[in-house]
């Protein structure tokens, strides 16, 4: 009698389990974009991906040679998740703001695609109020000026509009839509960006978000996007949710840090204070029911040698995040991942050994955007 009682219990646990699994927030999804959140969901129980600015674009003393990433001249693998960035999409313009041609992005998607990893898109667009000024231009009330003016809401939703054109074409090799996670309006906890804290109050904020998403899903039809809210550095759960446009409209949790050793901060102060951010969006992940990520970070340069190993992995080791990714290799002075010969490449090694770090073969084998398969448990019932 015991036995089946606990046999009942345990099926219940594991059917609840199955049954907190959520579905993105736009009802009309694409089944590979369901697929997928349900499979981030379900990988994340097992361990973290890892991913990359522009990891197909260029890398230290290359640029746009196919076939190529720094990532895997380092460890023989490309990563799971490559990040591309949408700046000047909104001008129209051939390139984004760090020079990738949008044609050539949307190719390098599809093989990312293919492969069967992942593709975020982050967008710092240039302020809409004046669009010769850049995505940094300090204005105030840019947000508030928008709403408050229909030529510039105009402007703005055209801006949207190349957003919806560009996901819409991203297209897999049987004509279906390819999903993608698209963090917009990123680190709104800091005020470098013209929509950050010191330029918005929160109501504008949260209902330019809302904006932002009722207008690419329910407007222009574009059913292939995750939405992932990321901040910059937060302080607590109620600093972290502070801006949080509301559960309906955001399907990953996410934060950006960087790592910028200074004097009055040590390795382990860094490695324990962005852990407890962590904790802190597992907590929230938990109870809302999102995937959660270390949407951008990195030691810029890598001059620590152990940096994987020693900082990043006690971040992120057994904390539920989704993925981690760090930006990309710009130039000699301005890189996050390692490539052949780099201080940290043979800890970056390590790293990429670690069975619960998932690079591209990891995932492809775990059928991103497949329908998960139901659990031998869940028949039980
Ligand atoms: C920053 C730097 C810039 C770049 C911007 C947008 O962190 O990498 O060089 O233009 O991101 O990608």
């Amino acid at each position: 009698m015991h036995r089946i009682l606990l046999l009942l219990l345990m099926n219940i646990a594991v059917f609840q389990g199955l049954i907190a699994q959520t579905l993105p927030i736009d009802p009309k999804a694409t089944p590979e974009t369901k697929n997928l959140y349900l499979n981030l969901q379900r990988l994340a129980k097992k361990g973290i991906m890892f991913g990359h600015q522009d990891d197909l674009a260029y890398g230290i003393g290359w640029k746009y040679e196919p076939g190529r990433s720094d990532v895997k001249e380092v460890v023989g693998e490309y990563p799971a998740v490559v990040g591309w960035d949408l700046g000047h999409l909104e001008l129209k313009r051939p390139v984004n703001l760090d020079s990738v041609p949008f044609d050539a992005m949307r190719k390098f998607a599809q093989q990312v695609y293919s492969r069967g990893g992942i593709n975020t898109f982050s967008w710092h667009p240039n302020n809409p109020v004046d669009p010769s000024k850049d995505t940094w231009f300090q204005q105030d009330s840019t947000i508030k000026r928008v709403f408050a003016d229909p030529a510039l809401m105009a402007r703005y939703d055209a801006w949207l509009d190349e957003v919806a054109a560009f996901f819409k074409s991203l297209k897999g090799p049987k004509g279906e839509a390819i999903p993608v996670i698209f963090r917009p309006l990123h680190e709104h906890t800091g005020s470098w960006f013209w929509w950050g804290r010191g330029h918005s109050t929160v109501e504008e904020y949260t209902k330019f978000w809302r904006y932002t998403v009722d207008y690419l899903r329910n407007k222009k039809g574009v059913h292939n996007v995750l939405y992932a809210y990321s901040p910059d550095r937060f302080a607590s759960r109620e600093d972290y949710l502070e801006r949080y446009p509301g559960d309906g409209y955001v399907d990953i949790l996410g934060f950006d840090i960087y790592h910028r050793p200074n004097p009055n901060d040590s390795i382990d102060h860094f490695v324990a204070n962005t852990r407890q951010m962590v904790q802190t969006l597992a907590e929230i992940g938990k109870e809302k029911n999102k995937v959660i990520t270390l949407s951008e970070t990195g030691l810029e340069q890598l001059p620590h040698a152990d940096w994987w190993t020693n900082t990043l992995l006690p971040i992120v080791e057994d904390t539920g995040l989704s993925y981690v990714l760090v930006w990309r290799n710009g130039r000699p002075d301005h890189f996050y991942a390692p490539y052949p010969g780099q201080a940290s490449a043979e800890d970056f090694k390590k790293f990429y050994q670690l069975p619960n770090v998932f690079f591209q073969k990891d995932v492809a084998a775990e059928n991103l955007y497949r329908k998960p398969a139901k659990s031998k448990k869940r028949s039980k019932l």
